[in-house]
């Protein structure tokens, strides 16, 4: 396993929108895991792979407490969406020590291959929906700072340029 690097904002690499995965091969099963510690490392619940600079629709996450209950979603789809949405706080570790509001649905159902290149639907409702969502935005090229408005996300990138310039030194 290893760790793999991720993209910060504003990388444009983070606007790319993923492929569909072909076949669940050896490939994607290295990445599953490597993606999976990646994420456990940075104690996030969730990483799409387009935040390690790999455009293929594959999404990892784990909203347990335990941290013991993986979900891998390959080549996910919305299938339904409630009708009643909330405003969620969001992170994103692609913008690390940023928080705020994200307007979301309640709960959704998706259809994904696992990580066996099964098929799965999977209902999800709390913070596992918004989360599904804010992973989904990621392999559609979009970073939670662009629901928010022009002042803030204008503000955001220009301290993730200087926390990068620092960082650089
Ligand atoms: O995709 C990512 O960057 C991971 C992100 C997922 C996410 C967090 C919160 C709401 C929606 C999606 C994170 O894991 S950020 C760090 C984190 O663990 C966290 C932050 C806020 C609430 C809960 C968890
Ligand atoms: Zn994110």
């Amino acid at each position: 396993m290893a760790l793999l690097p991720i993209l910060r904002y504003p990388d444009s690499r983070l606007h790319t929108v993923a492929k569909p995965v072909s076949t669940v091969d050896a490939r994607i099963k290295t990445l599953i895991a490597d993606m999976l510690q990646t994420m456990y490392e940075a104690k996030g619940i969730g990483l799409a792979a387009t935040q390690v600079d790999v455009h293929e629709r594959l999404i990892v996450m784990d909203v347990s407490e335990e941290r013991d209950q993986a979900i891998i979603l390959i080549n996910p789809q919305l299938v339904w969406t409630s009708a009643e949405t909330h405003l969620n706080e969001e992170g994103c570790l692609s913008v690390p020590g940023i928080y705020d509001g994200v307007e979301r649905f309640d709960a959704v159902t998706v259809s994904a291959l696992d990580e066996h290149g099964t098929s799965r639907v999977l209902q999800a409702e709390d913070l596992l929906a918004v989360c599904i969502q804010h992973e989904m935005d990621h392999l559609m090229g979009k970073v939670f700072v662009e629901y928010l408005s022009p002042l803030k996300r204008n503000r955001i990138k220009k301290k993730m340029i200087k926390a990068q310039r620092e960082e650089a030194q």
